[in-house]
């Protein structure tokens, strides 16, 4: 930012000017790419941040929500089943299963291994959801 006050302060620099506005637009352009990464698709909040680490998954009507999350390792994630009859949180590769959740139990479970983690209710096999673990960009 200075730099650009700096270069339209100097004068044998200002016929130049005609530059900055692709110059504003290649730095725009990492930003583009980001929001971009993140619209598409229902794998639901980007990556956590390293101060990001905990996520809760709600369970209603008979569907995990968001049904795909992508967290950081480390994260902390916390399903919470708000029907009024039970439901389990039950990996396929066996990473993690918690007990019949009962109306507003909760169970959690921490990532540490980045991975795709699918799972699903073993009282009612048809509800399935999926977390995957990477570590942040950069
Ligand atoms: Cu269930």
């Amino acid at each position: 930012m200075t730099n650009f006050a700096e270069i339209k302060n100097t004068p044998h620099v200002r016929n130049d000017s005609q530059h900055l506005p692709r110059r504003a637009m290649v730095r725009a352009l990492p930003i583009v790419f980001a929001t971009a990464f993140v619209m598409p698709g229902v794998i639901a909040p980007l990556p956590a941040s390293a101060a990001d680490n905990a996520v809760t998954v709600e369970i209603s009507n008979f569907v995990y929500s968001p049904k795909v999350i992508t967290v950081a390792p480390g994260t902390t994630v916390t399903w919470v089943n708000h029907d009024d009859i039970p439901h389990t949180v039950t990996a396929t590769e066996e990473a993690f299963r918690s007990p019949p959740l009962d109306t507003e139990d909760t169970f959690k479970f921490t990532f540490t291994t980045p991975g795709e983690y699918a799972y699903f209710c073993a009282l009612h096999p048809q509800m399935t959801g999926g977390v995957v673990v990477k570590p942040a960009a950069g």
